[in-house]
């Protein structure tokens, strides 16, 4: 297996080389690309340095077998063909193809056989807040068809990249000396503050990562599910948070949902509130599960039910998950 990692020096870029090596990925050859100004970086795998090439339109793919790609929509949608024309099937983070027929969208624990049918040898890897949900919402879909989802999440820092995070750290610098604060990467300052505006504004009041809750989760869980969602951004330096609503056809109890999430692959249940169990993005950057807590009736609606969710969306609600289709290609032999 010839992989190639597309944008390496990003922070989903280095996540993949570790996720990579974690799980002791079967590849045999390794190639490193990114832009000019990354071009000529070295990054060690596995006790071997390897010098980041320069991303261009010419025969670099030709014997790449899976290319995982981070480098934003723009650059997934200019190198698409360069990096499939020789066969190569291109995993990519970015949304540019995520609603395209042609592309599967997929979350391995909810549709993975959907990634054996890639027309344009593209799979698309979902949004890191839909990720995390629909991977909740896969163990109460099998017990009862979900017909509405009500969420907001709390989305940290890291979503917009490593200079935001360090954006963050600065701005609690400057904030607590009496320093002027420095606003970039935000529409504000987010250090002290939550900021209820996530990617742009659509015609219909919804931002557009509230709306790729919506279109992302139908797509990936084939079904005519509802998602309504307020997407906020907080200062959390790493792994979002999720307060999530569901509307099943039937009247399901506390118990069987929590059976339902402890026997599903990919999940933890932390969920005790006598001894204040229940999932925090704190401690738990850096983990591959999807945790899960303080299950309980929505008190509005018998056929509710309220849960919290925790998950790190550099590891599952990006670089894992891409990986984790390319192992399920491997497995099942798809090029
Ligand atoms: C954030 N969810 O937290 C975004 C980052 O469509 O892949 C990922 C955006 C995307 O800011």
């Amino acid at each position: 297996m010839k992989i190639a990692i597309v944008g390496v020096s990003g922070a989903v870029g280095q996540e993949l080389l570790k996720v990579l090596d974690q799980r002791n990925f079967p590849l045999t050859e390794l190639v490193l690309f990114g832009s000019k100004r990354s071009a000529g970086q070295i990054y060690t795998f596995k006790d071997k340095e390897y010098k980041v090439k320069e991303l261009q339109h010419n025969d670099d793919f030709k014997e790449v077998d899976i290319a995982l790609v981070s480098a934003g929509s723009g650059t997934s949608l200019n190198f698409a063909k360069t990096i499939t024309k020789h066969g190569a099937i291109m995993i990519d983070n970015s949304s540019a193809f995520r609603m395209d027929d042609e592309v599967p969208l997929v979350v391995p624990e909810v549709n993975a056989e959907d990634a054996l049918n890639t027309p344009k040898s593209i799979i698309a890897n979902p949004n890191c807040t839909t990720i995390q949900m629909v991977v909740s919402l896969k163990p109460i879909e099998q017990l009862s068809h979900i017909k509405k989802v009500h969420v907001s999440s709390y989305q940290s820092a890291s979503g917009a990249g490593a200079t935001a995070m360090n954006e963050l750290i600065e701005q609690v610098k400057q904030s607590t000396t009496g320093k002027e604060v420095h606003v970039e990467k935000f529409a504000y300052q987010l250090a002290f503050n939550l900021i209820p505006h996530i990617d742009v504004f659509t015609d219909n009041g919804y931002t557009k990562e509230e709306m790729k809750m919506y279109n992302e989760t139908r797509k990936i869980m084939h079904s005519n599910i509802e998602v309504s969602a307020t997407c906020v951004r907080v200062p959390v330096m790493r792994a979002h948070s999720e307060s999530i609503w569901v509307e099943t056809e039937d009247e399901l109890s506390v118990e069987q949902i929590r059976k339902a999430f402890e026997n599903f692959n990919g999940i933890i249940v932390e969920d005790n509130p006598s001894e204040k169990k229940y999932p925090m993005p704190l401690f738990l950057s850096g983990r591959d599960e999807v945790f899960v807590g303080r299950i309980r009736k929505d008190l509005t609606n018998p056929k509710g039910i309220a849960f919290w969710s925790v998950s790190d969306q550099i590891r599952k609600g990006a670089a894992l998950n891409a990986v984790q289709i390319a192992e399920y290609l491997i497995q099942h032999k798809k090029r």
